[in-house]
């Protein structure tokens, strides 16, 4: 055997609700779930679907500059967003729809940004969700800098439990390249910081295939940094939630970092700009059709929990409601103002830029009744 020539085993993914719908145990990662508590999840993965689908529609119609879906990622987002306590953080990328539903951000808010009528979003410590980033792997150094804020304010291992503090950092496959992402590796292990990285691994990052950018199962990358790696069913909302929670609970009594790579698949295209027929097999998309998440806990509340047809009936009326809701609201969204550049970036303006607002509002104010 040459060194070069040992090809080590595929990896075990953690996974707790087969493709088929069936419940199976883990070990490691027992989940005491009841089935309302399932009928809840069901709720969070379809009414993400529908308005991921409608924001699309919007783009297609010219009322969104751009959306990235996060079609066929719901279960890796609702599963880990589920598992956050209210104190904890999440650092999303520009994918993270699902998050930012359990975090209760409105769906609408989302679309300001990609309608491009505002200039970046919300308020990141009104629900705790910072800002989409679109620089890749950045939000994972923006994280480990929270994480050593939390810690330096002494919210993490004191048993409290409103009190300790997690951070949750969202990144894929392709970001897990960016230097950002490993100095965040080696900031969060030299400090013990209570972060969790969430690798959505959805195959692709536009066009690259994650065999191309490494060599090793994603989540084998945490043991050269020196915390725990592990790998579950992205398409499986019990088994994201388990490890999430586990990983979560872990960081905030003080264990430390932990990456998870959700082993997931972009079920639609990068954005609404690109063609993924352009590089990418149709098969591989049917393969995955297969292990949709939503369909197998749908199959486990019929076959398995007995929920009748008037459940999902409800969900799809709650669903549409949605769609319809959040297509008015888009189409009515105010152009903002010019002057609101100057908002949101600072708490309290500093003088320079308090000067430039007022030379702007001047300028701006010579329009005034000019006719247009
Ligand atoms: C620093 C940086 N480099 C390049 C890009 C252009 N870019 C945008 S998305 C993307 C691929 C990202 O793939 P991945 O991290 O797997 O996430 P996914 O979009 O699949 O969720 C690239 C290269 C960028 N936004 N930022």
């Amino acid at each position: 055997m040459t060194l070069h020539g040992h090809v080590p085993p595929e990896p075990d993914l953690v996974q707790l609700l087969t493709p088929e719908g069936t419940r199976v145990q883990h070990p490691d990662f027992p989940l005491e779930i009841t089935d309302e508590e399932i009928k809840s999840l069901y709720r969070d993965l379809a009414l993400v679907r529908r308005f991921d689908g409608e924001a699309t529609a919007l783009q297609r119609q010219g009322e969104l500059g751009l959306w990235a879906s996060c079609l066929g990622q719901e279960a890796a987002q609702v599963g880990a967003g589920r598992a956050l306590r209210t104190q904890d953080m999440a650092f999303p990328t520009y994918r993270e729809h699902g998050v930012a539903w359990c975090r209760d951000v409105d769906p609408v808010t989302l679309l300001g940004m990609f309608r491009g009528v505002s200039l970046g979003g919300w308020n990141p410590n009104e629900n705790n969700f910072n800002l989409y980033t679109i620089v890749l792997g950045a939000q994972a150094l923006h994280a480990v800098g929270y994480a050593m804020g939390v810690t330096r304010d002494g919210a993490v291992g004191t048993g409290e439990p409103d009190r300790d503090t997690a951070v949750l950092a969202f990144f894929g496959d392709g970001a897990s390249s960016q230097g950002d992402v490993n100095e965040a590796f080696i900031w969060a292990a030299a400090g013990n910081l209570p972060v969790v990285f969430y690798c959505q691994n959805n195959q692709w990052a536009i066009s690259e295939p994650v065999e191309r950018q490494s060599r090793v199962p994603l989540f084998h990358r945490a043991a050269g940094f020196g915390f725990p790696g592990i790998r579950i069913d992205g398409n499986d909302v019990l088994a994201c939630l388990a490890v999430s929670r586990v990983a979560l609970d872990e960081a905030r009594s003080g264990q430390g970092p932990t990456l998870i790579e959700a082993y997931t698949y972009r079920m639609g295209a990068h954005t609404t700009s690109d063609d993924p027929t352009r590089y990418r097999l149709s098969e591989e998309l049917e393969t995955w059709k297969h292990r949709d998440p939503i369909e197998r806990v749908r199959a486990y509340l019929v076959r398995q929990a007995g929920v009748a047809q008037d459940f999902f009936d409800g969900i799809d009326a709650e669903a549409e409601e949605l769609a319809v809701r959040i297509r008015a609201a888009c189409r009515a969204l105010p152009d903002p103002g010019p002057l609101s550049v100057f908002d949101n970036v600072f708490v309290d303006l500093p003088d320079e830029l308090a000067e430039q607002r007022e030379g702007y509002r001047e300028y701006l104010s010579a329009f005034e009744g000019a006719g247009h």
